[in-house]
């Protein structure tokens, strides 16, 4: 890598760590006890029954084994403390009681015990916790994502009984609420409930840094940070946490310069050791979008060269045509469907977008040799790709030796601009009357077809998308937008467990952007 890119890795970790945002803490109490019971007719086959208020909760009495489950009324990520005292005899033993914390009724009904997917058990939501001295006010050190937390007394043989109180949670979020512009009164009433949730997840996913998901990575993904940072651009529009994460990933670049797809953050930041194509070369839009949301360009210009050397290492992974074949075998994701989905057209397509991208960028920052050597990639793969992809005489577009077609395809040909506004109108027309055209399963793969479908003016189109898809998550009861949604499929899970899935992602959250672009209030 260029010597003094490398050289700056350090300074620029130290320009994140001073733009860490702080937190700020509300405080919030549940609102009724409930119970979880099997329903067929519900998503995930449970639903939640309010038989009490939570202020019961002091009147009860628990003995062994007997437990609690508690409704906040609305997402939440942070600490729960409640109070515990022993009552009708002293406490003869310690107290030992078992959360369960749950995004989503699901969570409570199913066993953890019975999980078997692929991801480590410890995203899963529980915690023992024992309690030496009574009566005691009882903190769980870690910091939880839910709506829902179960409390047990997890003893067969508790010597005494336990009443529980004044359990609230600490919320934390990097986002005042507050700030956030209210909507205009044009925007339709499903629309404004999307808006609504839209903004809930963007708000708890933007905690120290924007997390993946609150219950599970917890870590930075640059493409969802990128979508979270668009609703956040249109709302709240707080910058600095976002240049904090633009210097982290940039100060987190390889020995190669490649920008690695996440970070974590504690006890110290460091990469991640996945390496995602389309997370590397999504960093040019990100600092574009970012630099023209907040004005900022002197950071653009500070880290310009890092975006404009991804396109340089994904290009040179192409072909003689200008299509990039992966010959390394890297991991190109584009969406949570591996086994299914043909991704050669939609990484192509996703290369030249991100590298018009940065000729932009480079445009705007005052490099205008970057941006001429951004536009011959552009220009030069979009070529390829047009010849690869695009059947000119029937107008659809195919991925792979079996000439598969797809959502993602279509979507990022679009974006890219390889297709002309009326191919991708051609295209996207074709590919509605498809039936096993394959469809997407992530909110970030929706986005971007959303995006395409803008782009190409199928106006309607994107909006009939906005509401199918996230309108179909609200209408199965989402508190915050979910990693993967499936209308067919509610136990769809990349993991092998929707247990395993998270339910506040931030990649979900970009659709905040679409409603607010398209009404903006007076
Ligand atoms: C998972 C998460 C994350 C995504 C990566 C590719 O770990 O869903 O959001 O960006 O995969």
């Amino acid at each position: 890598m260029d010597p003094e890119l490398s050289a700056r890795r350090g300074e620029w970790l130290a320009i994140a760590e001073s733009l860490k945002p702080a937190l700020l803490e509300t405080r919030h109490a549940p609102v009724s006890i409930v119970s979880v019971e099997r329903d067929d007719a519900a998503f995930q086959g449970w639903s939640v029954r309010r038989p009490d208020s939570a202020d019961s909760l002091a009147s009860r009495v628990l003995g062994g084994n007997e437990g609690v489950t508690l409704d906040f009324g609305a997402y939440l990520v942070g600490h729960l403390t409640l109070r515990a005292e022993n009552v009708e005899r002293p406490p003869g033993a310690p107290l030992r009681l078992r959360f369960v914390f749950a995004e989503r009724p699901a969570e409570l009904g199913e066993s953890f015990d019975d999980y078997r997917g692929w991801l480590s058990r410890a995203w899963l939501q529980e915690e023992i916790h024992v309690v030496d001295a009574l009566p005691a006010t009882v903190r769980p050190p870690r910091r939880y994502a839910f709506r829902y937390v179960r409390i047990e007394v997890a003893d067969h043989a508790l010597p005494y009984k336990v009443r529980l109180s004044d359990v609230e949670c600490t919320a934390t979020s990097c986002i005042d609420t507050d700030d956030i512009p209210p909507l205009s009164p044009d925007v339709p009433g499903d629309l404004t409930e999307i808006d609504r949730v839209g903004c809930i997840t963007m708000a708890a996913c933007m905690q120290t840094v924007v997390e993946d998901g609150t219950k599970r990575d917890r870590r930075m993904w640059l493409g969802d940070m990128r979508l979270c940072a668009l609703a956040n651009y249109a709302t709240a529009r707080r910058f600095d946490p976002i240049r904090h994460c633009l210097y982290l990933f940039c100060g987190l670049t390889d020995d190669e310069g490649l920008n690695s797809a996440c970070l974590y953050e504690h006890p110290h930041p460091v990469r991640g050791e996945d390496e995602i194509v389309d997370y590397s070369v999504q960093l040019a839009p990100t600092l574009l979008e970012y630099a023209e949301a907040s004005g900022d360009f002197a950071t653009a210009r500070d880290l310009c060269h890092v975006a404009f050397r991804q396109i340089e290492i994904a290009f040179a992974d192409c072909d003689s045509r200008g299509v990039f074949t992966n010959p390394k075998g890297k991991w190109v994701f584009v969406d949570w469907n591996p086994d299914v989905l043909h991704t050669e057209a939609a990484i192509n397509g996703m290369i030249v977008a991100c590298a018009r991208a940065a000729a932009r960028l480079a445009m705007l920052c005052g490099e205008p040799d970057a941006a001429a050597r951004m536009t011959t990639i552009a220009d030069t793969m979009a070529d390829g790709s047009r010849g690869r992809f695009l059947d000119e005489t029937t107008g659809v577009v195919v991925s792979g030796p079996d000439r598969q077609v797809s959502y993602a395809s279509v979507a990022w040909l679009t974006i890219g601009g390889v297709l002309t506004a009326a191919e991708s109108r051609r295209a996207f027309l074709e590919l509605f009357g498809i039936g096993d055209a394959i469809r997407p399963v992530t909110p970030s793969l929706t986005h971007h077809v959303v995006q395409a479908l803008f782009d190409c003016g199928l106006k309607d189109e994107a909006w009939a998308t906005v509401r199918s898809f996230w309108g179909g998550m609200v209408e199965r009861g989402a508190d915050a937008f979910w990693e993967v949604f499936d209308a067919d499929d509610p136990m769809r899970s990349p993991y092998g467990s929707p247990l395993m899935n998270s339910y506040c992602h931030a990649w979900s959250a970009g659709v905040v952007h679409f409603i607010r672009r398209a009404y903006p209030p007076d």
